[in-house]
Order: C-alpha cells, then sequence, then structure tokens
C-alpha cells in the first residue's frame, strides 16, 4: 500500500517541489488547492493528471486554510499518513497590508489542521510538519540562530507563525500528536514567487541583460539572509517525519549574504561587475565591466552590443516604497540539530542556487520576449 501524504500549499514553490519528491517516493500526493479565477497550477502542471487516469497519485481538491469545514472533510476523505501544511500568506511586505487575513491563514489554519486530525481520531495514524520560519526569530536574540534562540517577531507574518508554531509543539504535547517544526530560513529556486528578492533580482538582470528593462527598484540593501535552495529544503521536510519521534528543526545553510552581495552575484553571473555608491535611499547600482566571452555564452551575442553601450548607466537603485516598517536586518542559521538527528545536509551552495535561478530566468524571459514581439504563442482574446 501507498503512504498517503496531503500538502496544503501544493501550488507554491515549496509545494510543488516536495509533490514531486513524494510522488518519486511512492506516494499519493493529496493536493489542497485554492479556487482562483486562473488554472494556477504552472509549478504541478508536470506532475497534473486526469480525473479518469486510474490509480492517480496526485489529487487536487479544493480547498482553503480559513475554512475548517472544509478541511476536516479533505484530511476525513483523503485519511493522510502524513500532512505537510505549506499554505501561507507567505510575503512579509504584505502581511503589513493585510494582517487579519494573514493571522487567520497563517495562525488559525494551523490550528484548524491540528483539531481536524483531533476530532476525526486520527492522531495514531496522521504525522504532521508545520512550516514554521526564521522570520520568528525577528530581532534576533542570538547569533547563529538555533532551536533554543528565543522568537522576537516583527511582523503580522511572523507573529501569525508564531501562534503556528507554539500551537503545533502544544497539541504535540497536550494529544501526544506526531507533530512538528521545521524552522525553515529563505529557500529559493526558479520556482519562487516573483516577488521575493531573489527571483526578483534574478528576473531583472535577465531582463536588464535582455534589454528587456533599464533598471530595477530595490528596498533595503544591508539586510542579510541565509538562502538555501528549496530541493535541499522539502528533503528536509520529508526527513523530519520519518523520525519515531516528533520535533523541531533548524533548516539553514550556516552561511549570510546581504541582499547588495547576490544583486553582484546575479549580475556576475552575466559576466557582469556592477559598484555601488552614494548610501540609504540614493544608493545606486553602476554598471562597470562586462566579460564579453562570458556574456555571449550565458545571455547570447546577439544581445551584446546593445548591452555594451550601457557602461556607466545605473542598474539599481532605491525605492523606499519596499521598506518594511519593522525590518529583519540579519538571519543566519545553526542546522547542527538537523545535521546529526535527520542526517540532513544541503547540497546546493549559494553560487550553485543562482546559477540554476539565472539560467531559467534568462531562458524564460527570452521566451517572454519573443512573444512580445509578436511570436505564434500570443492570443487574441478580444477576437
Ligand atoms: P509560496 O510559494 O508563497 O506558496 C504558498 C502556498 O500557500 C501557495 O500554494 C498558496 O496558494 C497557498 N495559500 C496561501 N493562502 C492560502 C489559504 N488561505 N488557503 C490555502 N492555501 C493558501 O510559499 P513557499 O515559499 O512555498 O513556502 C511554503 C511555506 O513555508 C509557507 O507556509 C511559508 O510561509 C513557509 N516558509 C517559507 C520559506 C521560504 O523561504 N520559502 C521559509 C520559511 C517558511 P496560491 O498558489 O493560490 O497563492
Ligand atoms: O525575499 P524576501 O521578501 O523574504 P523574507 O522577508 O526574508 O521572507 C521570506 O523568508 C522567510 C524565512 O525567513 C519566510 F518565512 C517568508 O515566507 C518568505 O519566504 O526579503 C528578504 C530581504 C528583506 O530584508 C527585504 O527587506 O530582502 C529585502 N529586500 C530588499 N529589497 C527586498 C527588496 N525584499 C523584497 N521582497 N523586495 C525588494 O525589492
Amino acid at each position: 500500500m501507498s503512504k498517503v501524504a496531503l500538502i496544503t500549499g501544493i501550488t507554491g514553490q515549496d509545494g510543488a517541489y516536495l509533490a514531486e519528491y513524494l510522488i518519486k517516493k511512492g506516494y499519493v500526493v493529496h493536493g489542497l488547492k485554492r479556487r482562483s479565477s486562473m488554472f494556477n497550477t504552472d509549478r504541478i502542471d508536470h506532475l497534473y493528471q486526469d480525473p479518469h487516469v486510474e490509480n492517480r497519485n496526485l489529487i487536487l481538491h479544493y480547498g482553503d486554510l480559513t475554512d475548517s469545514l472544509n478541511l476536516t472533510r479533505i484530511i476525513g476523505e483523503t485519511q493522510p499518513d502524513e500532512i505537510y501544511n505549506l499554505a501561507a500568506m507567505s510575503h512579509v511586505k504584505v502581511s503589513f497590508d493585510t494582517p487579519e487575513y494573514t493571522a487567520n491563514a497563517d495562525g488559525l489554519g494551523v490550528l484548524r489542521i491540528l483539531e481536524a486530525v483531533r476530532l476525526l481520531n486520527l492522531i495514531p495514524k496522521t504525522r504532521i510538519y508545520q512550516a514554521s520560519t526564521s522570520e520568528l526569530y525577528g530581532l534576533v536574540q542570538e547569533v547563529p540562530q538555533k532551536e533554543t534562540t528565543p522568537f522576537y517577531p516583527r511582523s503580522p507574518y511572523a507573529v501569525a507563525k508564531l501562534y503556528g508554531y507554539w500551537i503545533t509543539v502544544n497539541y504535540r504535547e497536550a494529544y501526544k500528536m506526531h507533530a512538528s517544526n521545521g524552522i525553515l530560513f529563505n529557500h529559493e529556486s526558479p520556482l519562487r514567487g516573483e516577488t521575493f528578492v531573489t527571483r526578483k533580482v534574478t528576473r531583472a538582470v535577465s531582463r536588464i541583460a535582455l534589454g528587456m528593462q533599464k533598471k530595477v527598484y530595490m528596498g533595503n540593501l544591508s539586510s542579510k539572509r541565509d538562502w538555501g535552495h528549496a530541493k535541499d529544503y522539502v528533503r528536509a521536510m520529508y526527513a523530519i517525519l520519518q523520525q519515531d519521534e516528533p520535533s523541531d528543526y533548524v533548516i539553514a545553510t550556516g552561511i549570510t549574504t546581504t541582499i547588495r552581495d547576490f544583486l553582484k552575484m546575479a549580475f556576475a553571473e552575466i559576466g557582469v561587475e556592477i559598484v555601488f555608491k552614494g548610501e540609504h535611499v540614493n544608493e545606486v547600482a553602476v554598471l562597470n565591466y562586462i566579460d564579453e566571452r562570458m556574456f555571449i555564452e550565458r545571455v547570447g551575442e546577439a544581445y551584446l552590443d546593445n548591452f555594451k553601450k550601457r557602461i556607466g548607466d545605473e542598474v539599481v537603485g532605491v525605492d523606499p516604497q519596499y521598506f518594511r516598517p519593522t525590518e529583519v536586518d540579519l538571519l543566519i542559521g545553526d542546522a547542527t540539530k538537523a545535521r546529526t538527528c535527520l542526517g540532513w545536509e544541503p547540497k546546493y551552495d549559494l553560487a550553485a542556487l543562482v546559477e540554476d535561478m539565472m539560467l531559467n530566468d534568462i531562458k524564460l524571459m527570452k521566451k517572454e520576449s519573443y512573444l512580445r514581439k509578436g511570436g505564434y504563442e500570443i492570443l487574441n482574446y478580444f477576437e
């Protein structure tokens, strides 16, 4: 008999990688998907199976973390061995604009899942993974951050996730549930949402290289993040639920980098050096040097002449609209417990992550540019 997993947030970055990983391991995967006016299944289309296929290993259900009845019904119908609660309003800056909704989905949503498992008498069968976050450390009380570091959340998102963390611990202790928190530090990939900083940068650098965009406006360039690859991090989620005893684990690389240095690395991937000048809102980055051979190899000869004309131009600026009312300045994790107890090690370092994201976005933006210029795939919705 195949094991059954239920993934909330299956249409997101982590949900997509985790679904693929579990299907390869022989699981039947059920995914919770919000109704939207478009399919919104791009990240999992390669795994999708028509409902008429027999013995499907990926089955999607409409649902929402804010709807207890719906969650209880789906958990009851699917009888999962493992639930991975990845669904969340996951954007820190947006949580300042939608604090009540964020609390409902990211905080109470966790309670709804735990309580459904309890009321359905599934405690002996169902293990639960809660997607906790390094944002809990916020105004960091210790460097690096580990499982015992006190939390100090700095956004409505982090405060909601703090409730999710503790209600998971409480249900574990009160009802002997196999419920665990993964305290994951930032993890990125070619599937990362376009408004998170790494993907915003790799998309923008690709578009600048192809002549589709002149400049990118950023927020706080000095904050530091411990960035890993999402592919490595979903392996950790799985490993956490395979342990005999539930527990909470930090998952991180142990290396931290500023946003400014991430920008430099992304430009370096196409053979371009940028130089930062000025301070705070007046800080800019200027194109300083091109390694033509590398630019041709990564971007293509056809784009070189136009790009060379831009040497000396400003390609990065700062726009205060991207600043947060309260910022998390520094995150760096100590994943000793995961390395020791789970045997987890990341395969990607930051350079390999940036390369993966840049190669993907250059390809994607070339396709977008081709379609804009009237490529045959363009549809005319008004015909
Ligand atoms: P993501 O790409 O933003 O995906 C979030 C997923 O949650 C999407 O499938 C989204 O559906 C779904 N969702 C949002 N609100 C929902 C609701 N009310 N009901 C049902 N589904 C809802 O996020 P991610 O990067 O994969 O992160 C996965 C989880 O890990 C999140 O809980 C996030 O907070 C947490 N986390 C992420 C990181 C990181 O660096 N990536 C680090 C630590 C923790 P739509 O597609 O319909 O929007
Ligand atoms: O990429 P970010 O938006 O990620 P953030 O806020 O660290 O949150 C992500 O990681 C958390 C784990 O620590 C997750 F829990 C959460 O769900 C999400 O996946 O911003 C990273 C840093 C911040 O300091 C931000 O101020 O980049 C800075 N930044 C500078 N300019 C920017 C920008 N962030 C965004 N999104 N856009 C900018 O233009």
